[in-house]
């Protein structure tokens, strides 16, 4: 992108594409119709989504049950080379999907680049794994004359819920690994990011999934969230969101009725950095800004709280607000811009309240002006503060909001502690040249991604699986060697080889 000879040209398709006007429609039947605006000008209509009602969501569970045994017994091979064929087809069409991150989402053309690249990645991984787990059976071992084998099957209908921030790459990972592992899958996509899940899905279709095996449900958490995941027919839930619709969702599967299904959640964090005196302070500033403020900060694995060691804070504190001074926040589809806008009025009015309390209670080192034309998005500049303990923030701030809190050199176990007693437990961030420290919060710090002298976003799929422990959420890791396999039933066929068959040892 940083090549004119490749930005420009794209830039003027990307502008192209902004005529074309964006539908999503649930699986089956019509709903109802509502406007998709963009994050950055509310006067940008993207395109028009039509919600599930609740009938259609009754309908489209039973038409999933119906298809997924057919698309269970393909086997992994057929189901893993259909869902190549769709990362072959996101790719062909990887330039809507720049212009509806950037459009219906608000990302800039960098995080609508990485986002693509993502689901890509997604859908190979998850492929490769339907491959290696699916085809054949596990041989077990056994007596002579015994042949035992464990298979592994889809369980029937997922429900797979996804978030905004990802609206394509966890989109696609929640909906590919149910499919990998021969479910039928009824996938909603969050209510302010339904056009890029319909374009995922068509795109599902087009390579060869069958429609009722796949299906879109646009709507709201209430209606559709609240109808699936009450469905007796359910099999399975898979969730990336926030910690209390996923507690929420607890609650509605435990009072169901039906079987005892998985509930897989990503969630929250309260994801912190520990910088000591060791640590490179160019290196620290520059992954400090990555991880606090790509993505606007809308990332759940995103550095919301700093600690730094005392004796080399002030300079650390001096450098990373320096750095900050040089973010451009502002229109996503211009390519200068590092910082976009949050998703909507509500995930703003959080933040400017979690602004206002930090202006009462803390110390405000660096706070960025939002861009001219935020009166018609919903913008909130990155912001650095000095706060005292972590104990003072009881919830994550999803947004490019920074607090840094210092600690003495011998304190480093409770600085672990602290962050430990958070209950969360996603990423952590370490910059140290000291291999006692390295180890010590190895095996102290209770978080599924540790990053050590690096940024903290941006887990890459199979190389870093992702997901955390605690209030961050259920595991297995996303992209990793055991998530598909949580969608599927085990099965274990015991075969008597001898000629007698199983009668000659009932007479012995
Ligand atoms: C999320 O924001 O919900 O590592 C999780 C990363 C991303 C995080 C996704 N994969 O930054």
């Amino acid at each position: 992108l940083s090549d004119p000879l490749v930005r420009e040209p794209l830039l003027e398709r990307l502008k192209a594409l902004e005529a074309r006007n964006w539908t999503a429609k649930p699986g089956l039947g019509k709903g109802e119709g509502r406007a998709i605006v963009s994050p950055h000008d509310h006067r940008i209509t993207v395109g028009t989504t039509f919600e599930a009602t609740t009938a259609e969501v009754d309908r489209m569970v039973h038409a999933a049950h119906a298809a997924q045994v057919g698309w269970d017994s393909l086997g992994g091979e057929a189901r893993a080379q259909l869902l190549e064929r769709a990362a072959d087809l996101y790719e062909a069409h990887a330039e809507e999907f720049f212009s509806l991150c950037i459009r219906e989402a608000g990302k800039t053309l960098v995080d609508a680049v990485l986002e693509v690249r993502e689901a890509v990645d997604f859908l190979r991984f998850y492929a490769s794994e339907a491959r290696r787990q699916f085809t054949r059976p596990l041989p077990l071992p056994g007596p002579t004359g015994e042949q035992n084998e464990l298979r592994l099957h889809g369980r029937g209908v997922i429900a797979s819920i996804s978030p905004w921030n990802f609206p394509l790459a966890i989109f696609t990972g929640l909906m590919s690994a149910p499919l990998a592992a021969g479910n039928a899958v009824i996938a909603k996509p969050a209510g302010q990011t339904p056009l890029i899940g319909a374009l995922a899905v068509e795109l599902m279709h087009q390579a060869g999934v069958p429609k009722d095996v796949v299906q879109l449900a646009p709507g709201s958490g209430r209606v559709v969230g609240g109808t699936l995941t009450a469905h007796p027919l359910l099999a399975g839930v898979v969730f990336t969101g926030s910690t209390e619709t996923a507690r929420m969702i607890n609650r509605t599967l435990a009072e169901r009725d039906g079987p005892i299904i998985p509930f897989v959640a990503e969630t929250g964090g309260q994801n912190a950095m520990i910088v000591d005196s060791s640590a490179l302070p160019e290196q620290v500033t520059r992954d400090v800004i990555s991880s606090a403020f790509q993505s606007a900060g809308q990332r759940c694995s995103a550095l919301r709280v700093l600690f730094v060691q005392e004796d080399v804070a002030d300079g650390m504190i001096k450098m990373i607000a320096g750095a900050m001074e040089a973010l451009k926040v502002g229109d996503p589809s211009d390519p200068a811009t590092d910082v976009g806008p949050v998703i909507d009025q509500a995930a703003k009015k959080v933040l400017d309240d979690h602004l206002k309390w930090l202006d009462k209670n803390a110390k405000k080192i660096c706070r960025l002006e939002p861009p001219k034309e935020a009166k018609n998005g919903c913008f909130v500049a990155p912001a650095f503060y000095e706060i005292k303990s972590l104990s003072q923030l009881d919830r994550e701030n999803f947004g490019a909001i920074l607090h840094v809190i210092r600690f003495a050199g011998d304190k480093l176990d409770e600085v672990v502690e602290a962050i430990n007693t958070t209950g969360y437990g996603l990423t952590l961030g370490l910059q140290s040249r000291i291999d006692t420290v390295r180890d010590y919060v190895e095996k102290h710090a209770r978080v599924g991604n540790l990053y050590v002298n690096r940024n903290q976003i941006g887990a890459v799929v199979e190389s870093q699986p992702f997901g955390g422990e605690g209030l961050s959420g259920t595991g297995p890791k996303a992209g990793g060697p055991h998530y598909v396999a949580r969608f599927a039933t085990e099965r274990v066929t015991c075969v008597d080889t001898t000629a007698a068959g199983g009668n000659a040892s009932l007479m012995a």
